[in-house]
């Protein structure tokens, strides 16, 4: 593509920060997380004003646990692993219903944790699909696996209009900005299974102390 922006969007950059996010105990790394999540949100920007009402909340959710690493007890949001034991342990965490802490970090990552499988699923097509393969029905197929079954109608409804306005796979490739289509596919068969040990070891986390279905 062609761009004189040096601050061009380059898909390899965010999924490298979701490498940085595995500590060598395979903890995960609260701000490597966000970050990624941060270079997602400006992908999706990047495609247009339609999917605004996906990277808003987001960026609302982002920046609940940026806010939560760089306040007082930032220390005790290093990982997702310390995060979680400090917010049960002072009973920090609305786990049955709304309550006093509606917005803690253990819900609100909660929240991009489910997104993440929808991610993991969209990239796993993407990266076996063909040239005549449509974005959006890859995309909605994702949803509908993993964050429609989190989502009120309105939303779900919602998410499927815009997903119809997705740039198809050429155009799609090309703004992930990596290079030809095998590229893409080598880049995504390398990141992948690195999100799906991020995503696998927060899911056993939250299972292991019933979080999964937190208000
Ligand atoms: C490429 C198309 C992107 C499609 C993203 C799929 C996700 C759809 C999610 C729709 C969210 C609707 C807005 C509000 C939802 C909230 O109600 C919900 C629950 O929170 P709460 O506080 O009400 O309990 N929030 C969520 O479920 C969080 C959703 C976060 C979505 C984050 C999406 C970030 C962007 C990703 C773009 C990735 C493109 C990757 C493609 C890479 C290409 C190789």
């Amino acid at each position: 593509s062609v761009g004189v922006d040096n601050q061009k969007f380059c898909l390899q950059e965010v999924l490298d920060t979701f490498k940085l996010c595995l500590s060598e105990n395979k903890e995960v790394y609260l701000e490597h997380y966000v970050a990624g999540w941060r270079g997602l949100v400006k992908f999706l920007n990047s495609l247009g004003s339609v999917f605004g009402f996906i990277s808003k909340d987001a960026v609302n959710k982002i920046q609940i646990l940026v806010t939560f690493l760089n306040g007082e007890n930032g220390s005790q949001y290093v990982t997702v692993q310390s995060m979680v034991k400090y917010e049960l342990d002072n009973q920090l965490v609305d786990l049955t219903k709304r309550g006093s802490y509606p917005e803690s970090g253990c819900r609100t990552l909660l929240r991009l944790h489910r997104a993440l499988r929808w991610l993991e699923l969209f990239l796993e097509r993407l990266r076996t699909s063909t040239e005549d393969s449509k974005t959006s029905a890859m995309c909605s197929e994702s949803y509908n696996e993993s964050l429609a079954q989190h989502h009120p109608w309105a939303i779900r409804k919602a998410s499927g209009l815009a997903f119809c306005m997705l740039p198809g796979r050429p155009a799609f490739f090309e703004v992930m900005n990596v290079g030809p289509p095998e590229q893409v596919v080598a880049m995504l068969g390398e990141a992948l299974p690195l999100i799906s040990e991020v995503y696998q070891i927060t899911e056993d986390l939250y299972a292991q102390h019933n979080l999964l279905d937190l208000p």
